[in-house]
C-alpha cells in the first residue's frame, strides 16, 4: 500500500513537471525499431513522376530511373499509386480497376515491375502499392459476369431489386425506383439500374465503379488473393483505398438529412451512417493485417508487410483501425488532420489541435503518422504560400512516427494549383519529365528555376532543407524521443524532441507577419542558456552552427515572419564558407600570384 502511494506521488510529481508548460506531452511507449516505425512514406503519382518512353505519361521504368533521388533524400519507402489495367475514367483515373492482376500498358509490364523491385531492393527501398477493394471498373470481367449471373460472380457486387420491382418487371415502360435514398459521393443516387440483369447495382463513387459485396466470402477470398499476388511480386504492403466505404448496412435503411437540409441529391446534406464505417470495416482491418502477418511467416520473409488505410473518418474511428489489445489492425490509418487545416489567423491553433487529437487518442504502442498533401488535395505551398514549405517540413519531419510525403513536396512544386502536374527534374525540355513535346498535363512554366537539379546545388533550398530534416530522423532523439509542443502565441509554434542521454532538438516556427523575438527559457524549462542552429529556412538568415541565447541577454532568437529554425543543445560546427565565397578567395589568390609573377618578371627583365 505504502509502495503504491509513493508510486502515485512520484507519478503525479513526474507528470506535473513534464507537462507544466507544454501543450502536448507525448512519450513514445517503447523504443520502436521496426523498419516502418519512423519511415517516410513517399507517395509517387506514377503518371506524373517520370516518363521513360516519351509518350508524355509517367511509367514504372521512369520510377526505376529515378530511384537514386530517394536514396539522396533519405527516403526508404515508396507508395506508388495505382498502375493496374484500367479504362482510367475521368479524374479518378486508375482507381477504376479493370484487371486486378495486370499492369496497364501505359505504365509498363510485369517485367518492368520486377526490375523496379530488384533495383529498389538493391537500394534498401520498400514498395507499397494501392489496394482498391471497395469497387472495380464496370469494365471488369467480374462485373460483366455478375450481370449475367455467371457462377460465383453472381453476387460479387451489391445488387438489389427496385422498390417497384414487380411493376417494372410487368411493364417495361415504368421507371425503376432505387431501393433507398443513398447517394454517390459525386452526387445523385448511388444506385444504377442494369437493364440486362433487371436490378440496381450500388456504387459509392461513379456508376463506372460498382461496389463489391464484401459480405460475400468469395469476394473476401478474392481480395486476399490479390494481396498475395502482389506480395509474391515483391510488394511490401498496401495503401488501402476508400477503406470506410467497404460495407453498407445490409437492410438498406434510408440515410437521415442533416438538420435544416433537404436537398435529396447533395451528398453533403446527409449523414452517411449506413454507408460508411460500418462495424465490419474494423473487422476487415484486423483480418487483413492477420493475413499479411501470416504471409510474412508462411513465406519466411525477413520484414513484415505494411498496412495503411485511407479514410477521412473521425479520429475516434481511425483509432479503431489500429486494432485492439488482442489483434493488431492497420499500421497506418492515414491521419488527415493536417490535410484539412485552413489558412486563417488560427493556423497555429489548428496545427496544435491536429497534433493533439491524434496523440491523445492514440492506442498504447501504436505509431502515429502525419499526412499533409496528396493527389486529392491542394499542396501546402498553394494553400499557405511557398515560404511555409520548410516550416511544415520541419514540423512534420520532427514529429514522432511515420511521415507521409507527397511527390514533389521536397522541392515545393507549386503546380498551377494542380497537385497532379509532372515532376520538375531539371531545366531541360518539359522539366526532364518527358522528351515528348506534350506531357499528359502541362509542366509548370516555373520549372526553369524550380527543379530538383537546381535545388540540389543550392545549400539553402527546400530540397536540401528536407534532406537535412530527413537525416535528423535517423537520430535516436527523433526515432524514440519524447515530444513537447508549445502553442504560445497566434504566430509562434514550438516543438521539442528529447531523449535521455541524447541531444534535444527544438523546432521554432513563426507563422505571423512580423519578426518576433523569442526568449526560449520563458517557454521551455531546463533549457541551456545557449543553443546551436542545426538548420534554418533560407529566409530565417540563420545557418548551421550559429549560436542563439535562450535568455534575454546575449543574442536571443529573432525569427522572421514565415520562417523556421531547428535548434539543438549539441555543438554544431559552423558551415565552411559557401562554394561561392571560397571561389572568390581562390580567384583573389590567383590574382595575387599573377601580379607577383608579373612584378617579379618586370624586376628581372
Ligand atoms: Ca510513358
Ligand atoms: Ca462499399
Amino acid at each position: 500500500m505504502k509502495t503504491f502511494s509513493v508510486c502515485c506521488l512520484l507519478m503525479i510529481a513526474y507528470y506535473t513537471c513534464a507537462t507544466v508548460n507544454a501543450d502536448v506531452y507525448f512519450r513514445d511507449p517503447k523504443p520502436n525499431n521496426e523498419w516502418w516505425s519512423s519511415t517516410i512514406l513517399y507517395q509517387v503519382y506514377p503518371r506524373s513522376f517520370k516518363d521513360s518512353n516519351n509518350d508524355g505519361i509517367g511509367d514504372l521504368k521512369g520510377i526505376t530511373q529515378k530511384l537514386d533521388h530517394f536514396v539522396d533524400l533519405g527516403i526508404e519507402t515508396l507508395w506508388v499509386g495505382p498502375f493496374f489495367k484500367s479504362p482510367m475514367y475521368d479524374i479518378d483515373m486508375g482507381y477504376d480497376v479493370e484487371d486486378f492482376y495486370m499492369i496497364d500498358p501505359i505504365f509498363g509490364t510485369m517485367d518492368d515491375l520486377e526490375e523496379l523491385v530488384f533495383e529498389m531492393n538493391k537500394r534498401n527501398l520498400k514498395l507499397i502499392i494501392d489496394l482498391i477493394p471497395n469497387h472495380s471498373s464496370s469494365k471488369c470481367e467480374w462485373f460483366e459476369k455478375s450481370i449475367k449471373q455467371e457462377g460465383k460472380y453472381k453476387d460479387y457486387y451489391v445488387w438489389r431489386n427496385a422498390s417497384n420491382q414487380d411493376e417494372v418487371l410487368s411493364n417495361s415502360s415504368i421507371t425503376p425506383i432505387p431501393p433507398n435514398n443513398w447517394l454517390s459521393l459525386f452526387g445523385g443516387p448511388s444506385w444504377t439500374w442494369n437493364k440486362q440483369r433487371k436490378q440496381f447495382y450500388y456504387h459509392e463513387f461513379r456508376k463506372q465503379q460498382p461496389d463489391f459485396d464484401m459480405r460475400n466470402p468469395e469476394v473476401k477470398q478474392q481480395i486476399l488473393d490479390v494481396m498475395e499476388f502482389w506480395m509474391d511480386r515483391g510488394v511490401t504492403g498496401f495503401r488501402i483505398d476508400a477503406f470506410k466505404y467497404l460495407y453498407e448496412n445490409i437492410s438498406l435503411p434510408d440515410e437521415p438529412f442533416k438538420p435544416g437540409r433537404s436537398n435529396a441529391s447533395e451528398y453533403t446534406e446527409m449523414y452517411h451512417i449506413y454507408t460508411t464505417d460500418q462495424p465490419e470495416v474494423i473487422d476487415s482491418a484486423l483480418e487483413w493485417r492477420a493475413f499479411m502477418d501470416d504471409y510474412t511467416k508462411r513465406k519466411n520473409k525477413t520484414i513484415s508487410s505494411l498496412m495503411s488505410t485511407e479514410s477521412y473518418s473521425p479520429v475516434n474511428v481511425l483509432m479503431q483501425y489500429y486494432g485492439n489489445f488482442m489483434n493488431s489492425g492497420a499500421h497506418i490509418p492515414f491521419n488527415m488532420g493536417l490535410v484539412i487545416i485552413k489558412k486563417d489567423d488560427h493556423i497555429v491553433e489548428s496545427i496544435d489541435t491536429a497534433i493533439k487529437d491524434w496523440l491523445y487518442n492514440l492506442p498504447e504502442n501504436a505509431v502515429p503518422n502525419w499526412v499533409m498533401e496528396n493527389h486529392d488535395n491542394p499542396r501546402a505551398s498553394t494553400k499557405f504560400g511557398a515560404l511555409t514549405v520548410p516550416m511544415f517540413t520541419a514540423l512534420k519531419l520532427a514529429l514522432p512516427g511515420i511521415d507521409v510525403t507527397y511527390f514533389g513536396g521536397p522541392i515545393a512544386g507549386r503546380a498551377r494549383d494542380y497537385q497532379r502536374c509532372p515532376m520538375q527534374w531539371d531545366n531541360s525540355i518539359n522539366a526532364g519529365f518527358t522528351e515528348e513535346k506534350k506531357s499528359w498535363l502541362p509542366v509548370n512554366p516555373n520549372y526553369y528555376k524550380l527543379n530538383v537539379e537546381t535545388q540540389k546545388k543550392n545549400p539553402t533550398s527546400n530540397y536540401n532543407f528536407y534532406k537535412k530534416m530527413s537525416q535528423l530522423r535517423k537520430t535516436g532523439t527523433l526515432k524514440n524521443g519524447d515530444l513537447q509542443t508549445y502553442n504560445i502565441t497566434k504566430s509562434i509554434y514550438i516543438l521539442k524532441r528529447s531523449l535521455l542521454e541524447h541531444e534535444s532538438y527544438i523546432v521554432v516556427t513563426n507563422f505571423g507577419s512580423e519578426t518576433e523575438t523569442i526568449i526560449l527559457s520563458n517557454v521551455i524549462r531546463d533549457i541551456k542558456d545557449e543553443l546551436f542552429v542545426y538548420l534554418g529556412s533560407e529566409n530565417s538568415e540563420y545557418s548551421p552552427g550559429n549560436k542563439v541565447s535562450t535568455i534575454s541577454t546575449g543574442y536571443p532568437l529573432q525569427l522572421r515572419p514565415q520562417s523556421v529554425v531547428v535548434l539543438t543543445d549539441k555543438y554544431i560546427e559552423p558551415e565552411s564558407p559557401s562554394n561561392g565565397a571560397s571561389g572568390c578567395i581562390e580567384l583573389s589568390s590567383k590574382c595575387i600570384s599573377f601580379i607577383c609573377v608579373f612584378v617579379l618578371s618586370r624586376w628581372f627583365l
